[in-house]
């Protein structure tokens, strides 16, 4: 039985509810979509991706979307649930959408910290964190932001299992990370790796580990400064673009450092609305319309990934 109808998407939802309308998604569209199980959190909790493929041809290009790796950054899970269901609704009724199907696959983890997504919702709204256990110390987690293989343990990153920017023990350490970083490897074949963080209205991409400039700098720069105008021009909501370390902060051990790094040229961080009047507490009437203008952003860069 189908309840998608069910599905407020201008609510905050329990880890559950996004599960379960993952798998509607896919039920309703299962020439489209599909949900793959790729690991489990600390806690045992499973990380689901929706992998949206017209499916001619196995490991096509491919663009990862990644919410959710701070727990708390609640409207980023929930523009991802979101995004899920507009990938659906529009292919082959908007063009922009279609013809990226038709050439890439796409992979979208709307929550990529389910341990430390529960705790927001039952202990602690702020948390960031994962929630695994550090030997010798009564401190839960690590950042999962800090652990990637990319200059690991260096700038913006702390080695106190207390702190909010923890690295973790080794790169990897925390199972979430592990778990894309190796379904990502094995695929062997991303163009492309989007994390959606909250909050600052900031478009940016690598380096944060240092302030080197990446070699394709220039190109990224120009696409993100299309995609933060395609995004302002729904709503006026205004975006600063830059690499990820002076737009910022220094923070080593990123996500998207990681991908630029292993040959994902396109890696590219959003924060999310706003800029700090509500920050981690957005109300929930803004959900729709931050995800509204976010899509016209992502496509932007989803457009020139498909054309290069
Ligand atoms: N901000 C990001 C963080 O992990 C960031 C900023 C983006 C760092 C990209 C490194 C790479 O600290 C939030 N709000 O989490
Ligand atoms: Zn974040």
């Amino acid at each position: 039985e189908r309840r998608s109808n069910n599905f407020n998407y201008g609510a905050y939802h329990s880890l559950k509810a996004i599960y379960h309308e993952m798998d509607n998604i896919a039920a309703d569209f299962p020439d489209l979509a599909r949900r793959v199980k790729i690991g489990h959190s600390f806690e045992n909790r499973p990380m689901y991706v929706l992998k949206f493929s017209t499916g001619k041809g196995a490991r096509r290009p491919a663009i990862w979307l990644n919410a959710g790796i701070h727990s708390r950054e609640w409207i980023s899970q929930a523009t991802a649930i979101w995004t899920a269901r507009k990938i659906v609704s529009d292919y082959q009724r908007d063009p922009a959408i279609t013809s990226i199907l038709e050439k890439m696959d796409i992979f979208l983890l709307p929550v990529a910290n389910p341990d430390g997504y529960v705790y927001t919702q039952t202990q602690n709204r702020l948390w960031r964190k994962t929630r695994s256990l550090n030997p010798g110390s009564s401190c839960i987690g690590a950042d999962p932001n800090r652990n990637w293989n990319a200059s690991f343990a260096g700038k913006g990153a702390s080695d106190n299992p207390c702190s909010e920017v923890y690295h973790g023990p080794h790169a990897n350490s925390e199972v979430e990370v592990k778990s894309v970083v190796d379904f990502i490897q094995k695929h062997g074949n991303f163009k492309c790796f989007i994390d959606l963080h909250s909050y600052s209205q900031l478009l940016m991409y690598p380096y944060g580990y240092s302030a080197k400039k990446a070699p394709d700098a220039k190109e990224l720069d120009k696409v993100a400064r299309r995609a933060a105008k395609a995004l302002a021009s729904v709503s006026g909501t205004e975006y600063q673009v830059g690499p990820t370390c002076t737009t910022v902060y220094p923070a080593s051990g990123s996500s998207i450092d990681w991908a630029y790094d292993n040959g994902i040229k396109f890696a590219f961080t959003f924060e999310l609305r706003d800029t700090g009047t509500y920050g981690f507490l957005l109300p929930a009437n803004q959900i729709i319309p931050t995800a509204e203008e976010t899509w016209l952003g992502l496509t932007t860069i989803m457009e020139h990934v498909r054309d290069n």
